[in-house]
C-alpha cells in the first residue's frame, strides 16, 4: 500500500529531478518508519504467548494461609501473591490424595475418567493427552519441578525437562532425577526445587519460547517417618502451648458413619497421641512450620521471576493437591469428604488478572482448561474442568453463571475409606457412604448446612424440616455417581 502511495505520487507529479526525488523518498521512508515501528512493538507484545507457573503445594489445606485469616500461620510470600492476584477460597479437589488430584490436574478430568483413583490405580489412561502435551503443541517449553507422583514418566505425560523425586522423601537431603540422571542434593527440600526451577528459568529466559511449569511442592506434606522436620528456627516461631486445638475436638462421632471411629482415619490418629493435646498441638506445630519454610522458598521463586523481568507476562497459579486433617472430628490424614481434607487453596496472578477474591466454587480440575484459554490453545472439548478465565478479568465476562455445585468422588476405598461421595453448594453438603463389598448399597448418609456449620458438626439428613433440600441434594449426587461409576467402568 505504502509502495502503491509512492508510485502513484510519482506518476502524477511527472518526473521530478534525482533530489528532489530522493528527498520524497526520505521523508516517506522516515514516515513510514515512524508510523509503524510503536504498532509493530505492540503487535509483537500484544502476540507474546504468555509463560504459566503451575504451583501444587502438597496437603495444603485452605486455611493453612495467611490470606484465609488464619492469624497464627507466617505465609507472607504466598499471601503477596494472592494480595497481587485473584484469591479463590472455596476450591476443592475432585479426590483428596496425592496420586489422583495430580492425575486429575494433568488430564482436567476426575479419576473415573483419566483411570487413577488412588496409590494403587495411578497410571493416567493410555491416549489421555496432559496439559504439558497441550502446551507442548502449541511450542511451549514444558518442564516439571519437585514430587512426582503417578506412575506414568513425566516425559510420556508431555513435560520435555524433568528434575524431580517420586512419591515419600525425607525433607532434607533428597535425591532428584534431572532428566533422567540421579542427582545427589544437599539441604531443604523446597529450596532445592526452587534453585532447580531458578536455575531453569535463568538458562530459558533468553529464549523466545514460551514456558509451562509445574512446581510441586513437598512440604506441607507428612515426610517418610511421619513428621514434619522444618527448620529449626521456623519451630521456634511456633511454640507448641499456643499452637490451636480444632473446635471439633474431642471428637464426637455422633452424626458420622461409624466405620471411622475403628478403622485408620480415626486409629492413625490414635497413635499420634492426638486423644491428649500436647502431641497434637505439637503436630500442628510441625505442619504450621512447614507450610511457612515452603513459603519462604516460594518466596524465592517469585522474587526470581521479577528479576528476570518475567512478571508482566508470566502467571502463576497456586493450588493446594488435597487438604489434611490436623484432628478435627478425631482424624488424621484426608480422602473423607469433610471441609479440611477436600478444601484447598486457590490463588492466580498473572498479566491483567485482577486483584481480588470470588466465592465461586472452584476445581482442581479447573487449572487446565483456564491456562489453555489464557493461551489461546483450543481446549478439548470433553475435558470435565471449566475455564474461569472470564472471571480474572482478562476476557469475556459475558458467560453465563458459575457452577452451582461441585462433585466430589472417593469410590476406591484408600486409608481405611469405604467408598464414598459428596456434593457441595455454597451452602450445604451431602455426603453418601455406601458398603465396602456391596459398592451400590448406600449405607450413611450425611447433610451439613456449611453456611452456619462450618465445622460439620450437626447432620441433618434425619432432620424432617430438611428433607426438600436432602431430596434435591440427592438428585444431584445420584445423577453425579450414576455418571462417575458409569465412566470408571469404560
Ligand atoms: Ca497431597
Amino acid at each position: 500500500m505504502i509502495k502503491r502511495t509512492i508510485y502513484s505520487s510519482i506518476i502524477k507529479e511527472g518526473l521530478p529531478d534525482r533530489g528532489t526525488l530522493l528527498l520524497k523518498f526520505l521523508l516517506i521512508w522516515l514516515c513510514f518508519a515512524l508510523s509503524l515501528k510503536p504498532a509493530s512493538l505492540h503487535q509483537n507484545i500484544a502476540e507474546q504467548s504468555p509463560n504459566f507457573i503451575v504451583i501444587y503445594t502438597d496437603d495444603h489445606r485452605w486455611d493453612a494461609l495467611g490470606k484465609s485469616g488464619n492469624a497464627l500461620i507466617d505465609t507472607p510470600n504466598i499471601d503477596s501473591l494472592a494480595n497481587s492476584g485473584y484469591y479463590f477460597p472455596n476450591s476443592f479437589v475432585t479426590l483428596s490424595i496425592c496420586t489422583p488430584s495430580r492425575a486429575a490436574f494433568l488430564t482436567g478430568r476426575y479419576g473415573s475418567r483419566n483411570g487413577v483413583m488412588s496409590q494403587r490405580q495411578n497410571t493416567v489412561k493410555r491416549g489421555l493427552k496432559s496439559v504439558a502435551h497441550y502446551f507442548q503443541e502449541a511450542g511451549y517449553k514444558t518442564s516439571v519441578f519437585g514430587k512426582w507422583h503417578i506412575s506414568n514418566s513425566p516425559e510420556s505425560m508431555g513435560f520435555d525437562y524433568e528434575y524431580y523425586f517420586h512419591g515419600l522423601v525425607p525433607y532434607w537431603d533428597v535425591e532428584y532425577t534431572l532428566n533422567g540422571q540421579k542427582v545427589k542434593t544437599k539441604g531443604f527440600v523446597e529450596d532445592v526445587t526452587v534453585e532447580g526451577a531458578t536455575d531453569y528459568l535463568r538458562e530459558i529466559s533468553g529464549s523466545n519460547d514460551p514456558f509451562f511449569m509445574w512446581l510441586n511442592t513437598w512440604a506441607p506434606h507428612m515426610d517418610e517417618d511421619f513428621s514434619w522436620p522444618a527448620k529449626g528456627r521456623t519451630l521456634t516461631r511456633y511454640p507448641t502451648e499456643s499452637m490451636p486445638l480444632p473446635v471439633t475436638w474431642p471428637p464426637d462421632f455422633s452424626g458420622k458413619p461409624q466405620y471411622i471411629k475403628s478403622n485408620r482415619p480415626h486409629q492413625r490418629a490414635l497413635e499420634y497421641g492426638y486423644s491428649r493435646s500436647y502431641p497434637l498441638k505439637s503436630h500442628i506445630r510441625g505442619y504450621y512450620a512447614a507450610v511457612t519454610d515452603m513459603d519462604a522458598a516460594l518466596g524465592k521463586l517469585f522474587e526470581t521471576v521479577d528479576q528476570l523481568g518475567l512478571s508482566e507476562n508470566t502467571y502463576i497459579i497456586l493450588m493446594g493437591d488435597n487438604g489434611w486433617f490436623m484432628g478435627e472430628h478425631g482424624l488424621t490424614s484426608k480422602v473423607l469428604a469433610y471441609e479440611e481434607s477436600i478444601r484447598v487453596p486457590l490463588i492466580v496472578s498473572g498479566p491483567k488478572v485482577q486483584s481480588s477474591e470470588s466465592d465461586e466454587l472452584m476445581l482442581n480440575i479447573d487449572i487446565m482448561p483456564t491456562a489453555l484459554d489464557l493461551a489461546g490453545i483450543h481446549i478439548p472439548s470433553d475435558i470435565q474442568g471449566k475455564s474461569f478465565k472470564h472471571l480474572l478479568g482478562t476476557g469475556n465476562t459475558k458467560e453465563g453463571p458459575w457452577r452451582d455445585h461441585v462433585f466430589y468422588e472417593a469410590p476406591v476405598p484408600v486409608h481405611g475409606t469405604q467408598p464414598h461421595y459428596a456434593i457441595r453448594t455454597k451452602e450445604w453438603k451431602l455426603i453418601q457412604t455406601y458398603d465396602l463389598k456391596k459398592p451400590d448399597e448406600l449405607i450413611f448418609e450425611e447433610l451439613y448446612h456449611i453456611a452456619s456449620d462450618p465445622n460439620e458438626t450437626n447432620n441433618l439428613s434425619m432432620n424432617p424440616e430438611q428433607k426438600p433440600i436432602l431430596d434435591s441434594l440427592r438428585v444431584l449426587l445420584e445423577e453425579r455417581i450414576k455418571k462417575s461409576r458409569e465412566a470408571a467402568s469404560i
